[in-house]
């Protein structure tokens, strides 16, 4: 059985201009947070969600909640490391990288 407070993969690396799908194909519910100081100056800020900053996404987690099944994507407009976690499961060690070449 796998894991389900984990991203698999862990650690994706995509060209600039890609979109990454994030499917919950657990059984719980998970967000795709980023850590708004783990992104490049000068990209946006991302969650599912659609918050602006990591402190809303926080606040009002049950708006950011990817239901088992479903998915959430965001395309990537800047090169860079991406570091990103789910609210729930950030204790958990429930993180993960998008490096943008
Ligand atoms: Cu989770």
């Amino acid at each position: 059985m796998p894991d389900s407070h984990r991203f698999e993969p862990k650690t994706a690396t995509i060209e600039t201009g890609e979109t990454v799908t994030w499917t919950n194909e657990s059984d719980i519910e998970h967000t795709v947070t980023a850590y708004e100081d783990e992104i490049p100056d000068e990209a946006a800020y991302f969650a599912s969600g659609g918050f602006e900053s990591e402190r809303a996404a926080r606040n009002r987690i049950t708006e950011g909640l990817i239901a088992p099944g479903e998915k959430y994507e965001y395309t990537f407009d800047h090169p860079g490391t991406y570091g990103y976690f789910c609210i729930p499961h950030e204790s958990s060690g429930m993180v993960g990288t998008i490096q943008v070449k």
